[in-house]
């Protein structure tokens, strides 16, 4: 957006022209040296003479460095062809036009037909040209959002051709190669096909109404909720981005739900909204307050059995699905944290979600129910609540009800076991829910690259089925046969300039997106191409941003919650606060979770302690249940252990605290020192609000280290 020559490098140049009394001849000769010195800055520092402000994302579309590499793409693509359905195909002529000329350096024409060498054509199955190729087969196996980038003859002339049986595909095609391109991929030989693993690739908001988001730390809702139906253009750029990645559609409103969004003023805001995304491929979805047949329906009771209650549903389903005919469903939070539910009448979780279910069903919605529920009167230890109140219902939900779980059973952590339900409801679609959001993670202070964390989660093997039952397989449905896959990610975007408050923090709904299309993509992968695209593509400069990326979860777990700990944390979720005991309620405090004690410190989760062990399947149970045999990272959150208990290192459970929390304070500085050593190397706009942060970061990582080793020393003796 704020592209220009306006920056640092070219900086006093509009001040010049400003002053009156220079002669016109001198000042003609001054904005021609001008002119040269910001031509000259521009070709040798591309990226660093770039105003940036970070709205631009991973969409900036730098022009090619590499003069060999730009001629060749230059040469391959000389004119662009588009034949797809109009809204669409605007989307993806205007993407071409943009991006082609950023990365170029040269305005590609629009033609009509295949008239010369070099025609980049994108169409579906159904258009003239992609229809003569007789790839028919091959795109219908790869579905309306799947396509393929393969170069063709096209009467007798050179043609790259982006082809898929959909709209959708299309223009997700048209992103991936100008992925291809921004990130100085060879196209001589192009033979891409690519289809999403999931089905449902969402973004949830947690916007409220009132414009605040929570747990969001990167301004106001970018809905504008009080302007609509009045669309803010910026929700183009919004929903550009969510397409560029492959994603399909968002949830508008907070889980904590504001039963409103349910009438028609608010049914008309999202039906604005709806618009505005539909070209981009995306479907917009509602979090449904259980209650709202009682707070906005004017009726005596929400049960589900209730038949005035299910009418109220189907009627409001009705009316939404008038307003927004694609819309895509509802995603209910209920029983949970005082959010109103199906067990306020002694009904289950499966009846509340069959009821909305069998509400969207005609109009062909889906309903994700989510199973972060933790009723204290079910087990005493809270990880262990959501399986026991879901796995039993598994089999019992109609066929258009998702559960959506988190990755861990307990909220989010920097580092937790995955969630035991995965794998365990082998009848029942289950959606994963990660948090890009960086809620328990430095919020938008803290860099941390979320990707390993996802991946760590999505590889690891739940046995369900025998070795290879990876997460993954489970979310995309590959091994459980499930007929619908999902995965959410709790959105990080909001009103700030550049999206998501910290810079890095872009990264992580980059890595989402990525993810949910290709779950097997390598966090390296996605750092590299997120760079390229972001920062630089200077191979010394994306080498030193991935490594300082890649290392950065496991340094906030180090310095943080090391070894398996888990919630040592404020209510505001920032705080080191080991010594939390929230009076509210015990599983919001740290102490219920650390027990810290003379004797030792950590959660014991096994046989002889809570028992969450058996919630996993052999022999990753048998493996948690023994302290030798669990991963040390996650030692804590299975086993109350004596202080003096010997690592693997040699070292006392005690020492390698220290040990991880100074290593991770120490590699809080060495990010800090990372970056200020790309000074130059990317814009001094940009650096310098990351360089801010990792200042505090870097601070804070120390106070984190001091505060948790002070306080747990009191137990320790040591
Ligand atoms: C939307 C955690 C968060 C809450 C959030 C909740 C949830 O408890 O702190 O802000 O509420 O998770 O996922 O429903």
């Amino acid at each position: 957006m704020a592209q220009g020559v306006a920056g640092s490098s070219a900086g006093g140049a509009p001040a010049a022209f400003s002053v009156q009394n220079v002669a016109a001849g001198k000042m003609a000769a001054i904005a021609i040296r001008l002119l040269q010195t910001v031509v000259l800055a521009l070709a040798a520092f591309p990226s660093a003479a770039w105003a940036e402000d970070g709205y631009d994302l991973w969409l900036r579309y730098a022009p090619i460095e590499n003069a060999t590499q730009r001629d060749t793409y230059r040469r391959a693509i000389a004119g662009v062809v588009v034949q797809q359905s109009p809204a669409t195909a605007a989307i993806v002529s205007k993407e071409l036009a943009r991006g082609l000329k950023g990365l170029l350096g040269t305005e590609v024409p629009a033609w009509t037909s295949v008239n010369g060498d070099g025609a980049l054509v994108v169409g579906t199955a159904a258009s003239p040209i992609v229809s003569a190729l007789g790839w028919g087969m091959v795109l219908k196996e790869l579905g309306p959002e799947g396509f393929v980038i393969r170069g063709a003859q096209i009467g007798g002339r050179r043609a790259i051709v982006v082809a898929s049986a959909g709209d959708r595909g299309a223009l997700y095609g048209t992103f991936h190669l100008l992925r291809l391109l921004s990130t100085g991929a060879p196209i001589a030989r192009l033979d891409v096909r690519e289809t999403p693993r999931h089905q449902l690739r969402l973004l949830n908001h947690w916007d409220n109404l009132n414009g605040s988001i929570e747990r969001g730390y990167a301004g106001r809702s970018l809905w504008k909720w009080e302007e609509l139906p009045a669309i803010d253009p910026r929700l183009h750029d919004y929903a550009r981005a969510n397409a560029s990645l492959g994603l399909n559609g968002t949830v508008l409103n907070n889980v904590n739900a504001n039963a409103r969004s349910l009438t028609a003023e608010y049914i008309a805001k999202a039906a604005a909204v709806a618009n505005a995304l539909r070209p981009y491929g995306l479907k917009v979805y509602l979090s449904a307050n259980f209650a709202a047949p009682t707070s906005i329906g004017g009726l005596a009771t929400a049960d589900p059995l209730d038949p005035s209650v299910q009418k109220w549903w189907k009627d409001k389903a009705a009316e939404i699905y008038k307003a927004i005919p694609d819309f895509g469903g509802f995603l209910v939070k209920a029983n949970s944290e005082g959010q109103p539910g199906p067990q306020d009448y002694k009904r289950t979780h499966a009846d509340g979600a069959n009821m909305l279910a069998d509400a969207v069903k005609p109009h062909g919605g889906v309903v994700m129910w989510r199973a972060f529920v933790y009723d204290a009167s079910v087990d005493p230890d809270r990880t262990k609540r959501a399986y026991m109140e879901f796995v039993p219902l598994d089999g019992t939900f109609r066929d258009n009800v998702i559960v959506q779980t988190k990755n861990g059973p307990l909220d989010f952590m920097p580092r937790e076991p995955y969630h035991p339900v995965f794998g365990a409801m082998p009848k029942t679609p289950n959606a994963v829910e990660l948090q890009i959001t960086q809620e328990y993670l430095g919020h938008s202070t803290h860099l941390v690259y979320l990707a390993p964390m996802w991946k760590e989660f999505l590889d690891t093997d739940t046995f369900v089925k025998g070795p290879g039952s990876t997460v993954a397989k489970i979310a995309d449905g590959t091994l459980q046969g499930h007929r619908v896959t999902a995965i959410a990610g709790v959105a990080n975007t909001g009103s700030d300039q550049n999206w998501t408050g910290h810079h890095f923090a872009a990264a992580n709904w980059y890595a989402f997106g990525r993810l949910a299309w290709n779950s097997s993509l390598t966090s390296e992968a996605i750092a590299g191409e997120w760079i390229q695209q972001t920062w630089s593509r200077a191979p010394e400069t994306v080498q030193a941003i991935s490594t300082l990326m890649l290392g950065s979860r496991e340094a906030f777990v180090n310095y943080t919650m090391p070894l398996g700990l888990h919630h040592l944390i404020g209510g505001d979720h920032y705080a080191v606060m080991p010594e939390n005991d929230d009076k509210r309620r015990l599983d919001w405090s740290a102490t219920y979770y650390h027990r810290a004690d003379a004797k030792g410190v950590g959660f014991d989760r096994t046989r002889a302690g809570s028992g969450a062990v058996d919630q996993y399947a052999r022999p990753n149970a048998d493996r948690w249940n023994d302290p030798r045999t669990t991963p040390e990272n996650l030692l804590l959150w299975f086993h109350h252990l004596p202080w003096d208990y010997r690592l693997k290192s040699g070292q006392t459970l005690w020492q390698g605290l220290v040990a991880h929390y100074q290593k991770g304070a120490e590699q809080a500085a060495a990010m800090e020192t990372a970056w200020t050593a790309l000074k130059g190397a990317v814009d001094a706009e940009r650096h310098a609000a990351v360089a801010e942060r990792l200042r505090t970061q870097t601070t804070d990582a120390a106070a984190w280290r001091d505060k948790c080793l002070a306080y747990f020393a009191q137990f320790s003796g040591r």
